[in-house]
């Protein structure tokens, strides 16, 4: 089994409120298309979810946050997930939405529902879950980013690999020259604040990698505007971005 985050920053345009890329989304759908094992997708917020939290100041801190906050971030990830599902369903795959509201109640993981994913994907239906707003309890609300739930996921399903498709093509040594760091054993990179999104960006998604490669599980970060690389990485080829490695 397999598990991919398309990140926010490829399956948008953040430079534009609400502007899905959909050539970019279609091109990797096709080639998600070509990997032969049960799959489960995850999906960022871009300038959807990003640009609705910014502008009610929601954070991944539960607080009390704008009520129509909470409704209008929500809706925004759900308009993205339909765009993502509509993709998949047009290239003959069978998505299976899931919100994170099914498998974590305030901010804890429930085991059996993610053990059910799993089943989910097996059975040949994809499993599609996304970074969204959640109910924390008395009043409370906050952001839970996908990249998280990449780890939430990992950390109990154990998936063989597990994908981070960015608009970049990988974890760069040098930002300056874009000098690739192709392969990082146990080391965790310094990375300096990276974005102003509200779940922290390249920094999250070094964190959780780092996280779930801990565990023994190899993670990629590759660059979905080249998907190839996306199989070049499932399948075990030579292949341009960065792989965490315990
Ligand atoms: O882009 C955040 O998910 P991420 C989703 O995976 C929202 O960090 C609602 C901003």
């Amino acid at each position: 089994m397999i598990l991919i985050k398309l990140g926010g920053s490829i399956i948008t345009n953040k430079a534009k409120a609400l502007s899905p890329r959909r050539k970019t989304i279609e091109n990797i759908v096709r080639t998600l298309k070509k990997i032969d094992e049960p799959l489960i997708i995850v999906h960022g917020g871009g300038s959807f979810g990003h640009y609705w939290s910014v502008k009610f100041n929601m954070h991944t801190k539960p607080s009390k946050y704008s009520l129509r906050g909470v409704s209008v971030v929500k809706n925004s990830m759900v308009e993205l997930n339909k765009i993502i599902l509509d993709s998949f369903l047009k290239n003959k795959l069978n998505p299976y939405c899931l919100p994170p509201t099914d498998f974590v109640i305030k901010d804890k993981p429930i085991t059996k529902k993610i053990i059910e994913i799993e089943k989910i994907a097996k059975s040949g239906l994809i499993p599609v879950t996304f970074g969204d707003v959640l109910w924390y309890g008395e009043k409370k609300s906050y952001i839970l980013s996908g990249d998280r739930i990449m780890t939430i996921l990992a950390t109990i399903l154990k998936p063989r690999l597990s994908v981070f498709v960015l608009n970049i093509d990988g974890l760069y040594s040098d930002l300056k020259t874009k000098k690739l760091i192709h392969e990082l054993k146990g080391e965790k990179p310094l990375i300096k604040k990276s974005s102003n999104d509200v779940t922290g960006g390249m920094k999250r998604k070094v964190v959780e990698a780092t996280k779930i490669s801990k565990n023994g599980l190899k993670v990629f970060f590759v660059n979905g505007n080249k998907p190839q690389r996306i199989l070049d990485a499932v399948k075990g080829k030579k292949f341009q971005g960065t792989l965490f490695r315990r």
